[in-house]
């Protein structure tokens, strides 16, 4: 809250940092404080308080709105709107020049400073992935919800009022998708007209014969939509942000695309983005593939604020001012935090950029192993699934292990068959799932498993135990000990040790 009476110096005005100079106030005197209250003019004035260069902004959560005391309702509607976005730098500049020269001027210096700039950074779309693990009806419906969540992105972009879109690679699943998917694409992008960088990754390569070639063929690019096939640098918002792409041109690079950021010059104060696909080096477990190698320290060596990349899947901060988005619509059982587009604020050259993780997921993938020792365990195992929730957009990979005699089985099944009805999809994995022989006949279990010596010794003790009437508790705990046994034996003496 701005209390233009009061005279301090720095607001956090609803999470828009306000600097409130005293010099201002003292060049418009005690009139500022009442004028304000009334007249249009004034909410001008108001508007310079927000400008002045004389104090470092120290860094805030951002919000693209202020509250004003003192204002009318008209009034505080046109500070929103003149806050509302950066892009509105040119209505911010006509405003100074109908202002008193020393604040005009004054505007002119610090408006760089001062406005913030946002962007959305995504990557990984894959647009026309098959999922021929997922067959049917319920694979064509992942393959449709990839572009409404791409749909999704973009009416987000347009609620917070981004300055650009950025999307590091992977746009499409391969540079042979249909047509119609790339008219599609280019349609559910409608929503936000700012621009949008689109960059070729290895799914998407910018060969001779690439997706991005037919869509410039096709003539359905939209003007504010940038095809980054080219490692040239793209000048936007009015020239303070300059973006840096480094396209794939083919599958797998052996060098690093993005080493010419280090030796691209820029204006002072002109905000560097880096936008690549690849692995950055030393950072992500040693099994990800180590193509498309992409330097750990090229946020600190080409000077960016910030490096937007694609490839991994998860969302991830892998190195200074270096994010992974990852996938926006989850596609694989992996537990790699997927679902998230980041909204990426930058205030200054140099300040450390804000990042906020912003679901947008439709779909969630779940991997459960459970182990079934007895029909009890079946309502726990049905307690699991339900926990889930939302079981319509849930696809469930289920590991079972244990052992079940064939009547709980078949009432497992029944119970699986329900959850195969309910969630997306139900894969089951029961090879690690057996059958229980009759645990009570000592000779048979001798017999099958082929022991001797202690193993044999704690197999007839538990037995014994398990047929003692007088102790029924103990007899229910060697009865489970039993098949604990029965099971680690089976499997140890299947698998090797
Ligand atoms: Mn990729």
């Amino acid at each position: 809250m701005l209390d233009l009476a009061e005279g301090h110096a720095t607001y956090d005005a609803g999470s828009y940092l306000i600097t409130y100079n005293a010099d201002l106030a003292t060049l418009e005197g005690s009139k500022a404080k009442a004028g304000v209250v009334g007249t249009a003019p004034s909410v001008s004035a108001a508007a310079t308080l927000v400008l002045s260069e004389d104090r470092p902004i120290p860094p805030s959560p951002i919000a693209k709105e202020a509250t004003f005391t003192g204002c009318t309702e008209d009034q505080q509607g046109t500070l929103n709107d003149t806050f509302a976005s950066a892009q509105q730098i040119e209505r911010m500049e006509k405003l100074a020049t109908s202002l008193p020269k020393p604040v005009g001027k004054r505007f002119a210096k610090c408006r760089h400073v001062l406005m913030s700039l946002t962007f959305l950074h995504t990557a990984d779309w894959q647009l026309g992935k098959q999922f021929a693990q997922v067959p049917g009806d319920p694979g064509a419906a992942l393959r449709r919800r990839r572009l409404d969540t791409v749909k999704v992105i973009a009416e987000l972009a347009r609620e917070r009022r981004v300055d650009a879109v950025l999307v590091a690679g992977d746009v499409f699943e391969d540079n042979a998708v249909s047509n119609e998917t790339l008219r599609r694409t280019m349609h559910a992008l409608a929503s936000f007209e700012g621009p949008w960088v689109l960059l070729p990754g290895n799914h998407d390569a910018g060969l001779t014969q690439s997706a991005w070639n037919r869509l410039r063929r096709l003539d359905v690019v939209p003007a504010n939509v940038m095809l980054a096939d080219r490692p040239e640098p793209i000048a936007l918002c009015g020239g303070r942000l300059m973006v840096l792409p480094a396209p794939l041109q083919r599958r797998h690079e052996v060098g690093d695309l993005t080493n010419w950021f280090d030796t691209l010059r820029s204006d002072a104060g002109v905000l560097r983005v880096g936008l690549a696909h690849g692995t950055v080096m030393n950072r992500l477990p040693a099994a990800a593939k180590a193509h498309n190698p992409i330097a750990d320290t090229r946020a600190e060596t080409a000077h960016l604020d910030y490096l937007a990349l694609g490839d991994w899947h998860g969302t991830l901060e892998v190195a200074n001012r270096t994010w992974y988005a990852g996938t926006p619509e989850p596609d694989r059982f992996r537990t790699n935090e997927p679902s998230n587009v980041l909204l990426v604020t930058l205030r200054e050259r140099g300040a450390p950029p804000q990042v906020e993780k912003i679901p947008v997921g439709y779909y969630r993938w779940t991997r459960l192993t459970f182990d079934v020792m007895d029909d009890r365990a079946l309502a726990v195992l049905d307690g699991r699934l339900a926990a889930l929730g939302e079981s319509e957009r849930t696809l469930v990979r289920l590991k079972l292990t244990g052992t079940l005699d064939l009547a709980t089985r078949q009432q497992l099944d029944e119970l699986l068959d329900g959850w195969r009805a309910r969630l997306h999809f139900l894969d089951i994995d029961d090879t690690a799932l057996l059958a229980r022989t009759g645990l009570d006949d000592i000779a048979t279990l001798i017999a099958e498993l082929g022991v001797t010596g202690f193993v044999r010794d704690a197999l007839e003790t538990l037995v014994g135990i398990k047929g003692d009437a007088g102790h029924p508790n103990r007899a229910a705990d060697a009865g489970r000990a039993l098949q604990i046994l029965y099971h680690e034996h089976k499997r140890l003496s299947e698998n090797g040790p």
